[in-house]
């Protein structure tokens, strides 16, 4: 039984997911893996009418309304049976977080509703090619053209910026030339012209989440799509960042059980030297060892997700729990491939060579485990 901090809460969502996601969702998660890199709609939609995408968008704005400690376990059994799904959730969740928590009420309107039923596809446009980590350092430019603004510049590796219909972008106002510049966010539809999407090839794992890149050359957009204060973009970005790193830790804590319980199954029903290797030290350990990370990184996670439930500060324990999870997701899809050996490498044979994929990025989307190192201690150190 897994453990909960909220059985009441928690409970009843576990046991929705696990009746839904074998049947409906990973069936499907397995069949677009072996395919060439593209955005999985089919699954998309099947999460957007369960409510599962607008899972804790308000009601007032088509949403669930579920609490975060909800989304975080809604998030983590998604994850368990496939991964990339989970992504397509959490994806339009952290698009639509500015929205709600910096834009005006005809934003909100026009831009939470259909995100919330899937209509729409969102996507958060942070990252571009020299600001990654150094996520400030942005060069897109927004220039004042009276009425509206022009966009121009480039954006990668940002998830559903392929196929969004629109992008919460980030740059700088033109003009704006000191060493740190003042971000500013605006929303773009993508059919503006001059906004090009394209998918970003051969991905290692996660592949029908998909990752794009962003071109704008010379976007008009009205001046009511800027969102939130000028200059405020940053903390805007960052503050929707300790919310993502959240989604992240719970997705990591599904791949982690699932690896674990592959690992033991395997390991029961595998006979070396006359006996099942389970019986063996050396597997004993190895199981030992991912029970434990798998447990102390599900209990970060839900750490945070209650603080963010009581609108305290996450600041610190969203990458604690993102990086804690993500590196035990790390150890343990690495020891569920070394208990499979062959059976783990070739995908064929065990679910092991996928979950060795899908995991990798969870060490590095939502800031690098360097940087939740780097906010841990700045968080230590200002004390
Ligand atoms: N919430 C609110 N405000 C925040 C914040 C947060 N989580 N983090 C930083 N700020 C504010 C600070 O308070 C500071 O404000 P003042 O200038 O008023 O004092 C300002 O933002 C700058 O903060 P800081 O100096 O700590 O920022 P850095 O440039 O050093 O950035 C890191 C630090 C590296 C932590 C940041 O750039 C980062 O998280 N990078 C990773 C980006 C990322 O996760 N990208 C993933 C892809 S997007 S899907």
């Amino acid at each position: 039984m897994t453990y909960n901090v909220d059985p009441e809460l928690q409970q009843p969502i576990r046991d929705m997911m696990r009746e839904f996601c074998p049947k409906e969702i990973e069936p499907l998660g397995l069949k677009h893996d072996r395919e060439p890199d593209a955005f999985a709609h089919d699954i998309f939609k099947k999460l957007a009418d369960k409510g599962l995408v607008g899972y804790v968008m308000p009601k007032e704005y088509g949403g669930q309304g579920r609490k975060k400690i909800e989304y975080a376990t809604m998030i983590e059994e998604l994850s368990y049976f496939d991964p990339p799904s989970s992504l397509l959730s959490a994806v339009s969740q952290l698009a639509v977080d500015p929205i709600m928590n910096f834009g005006t009420d005809e934003q909100k309107k026009k831009y939470i509703p259909k995100a919330a039923t899937g209509e729409l596809i969102p996507a958060f446009a942070l990252t571009e090619p020299n600001a990654g980590s150094d996520a400030a350092n942005q060069s897109t430019e927004f220039e004042d053209a009276g009425d509206h603004y022009v966009i121009n510049g480039e954006k990668i590796f940002i998830m559903h910026g392929d196929v969004c219909d629109y992008a919460v972008t980030f740059g700088k106002l033109k003009g704006d030339e000191g060493d740190r510049p003042k971000v500013s966010a605006i929303i773009v539809p993508s059919d503006a012209e001059g906004f090009e999407g394209s998918t970003l090839k051969h991905k290692m794992g996660m592949k029908y989440a998909t990752t794009g890149r962003i071109i704008y050359k010379n976007v008009k957009v009205p001046k009511e799509n800027f969102l939130g204060p000028a200059g405020k973009g940053f903390k805007m970005a960052m503050m929707t960042l300790d919310g993502a790193r959240v989604g992240i830790a719970a997705q990591s804590t599904g791949i982690a059980q699932r690896a674990l319980d592959e690992s033991i199954k395997y390991a029961k029903e595998r006979v070396a030297f006359g006996a099942p290797i389970a019986k063996l030290q050396a597997i004993q350990w190895m199981i030992a060892d991912m029970a434990t990370k798998v447990e102390a990184a599900r209990l970060l996670t839900y750490k945070a997700a209650q603080l963010q439930d009581k609108g305290e500060s996450i600041n610190l324990s969203a990458s604690q729990a993102k990086l804690f999870a993500s590196e035990a997701a790390n150890f343990c899809v690495d020891r569920c491939m070394q208990i499979h050996s062959g059976y783990g490498y070739i995908g064929e044979f065990s679910i092991a060579e996928k979950l060795y994929r899908d995991q990798r990025v969870c060490e590095i989307y939502e800031g690098t485990s360097e940087v939740q190192r780097l906010v841990i201690a700045n968080n230590m150190l200002r004390k």
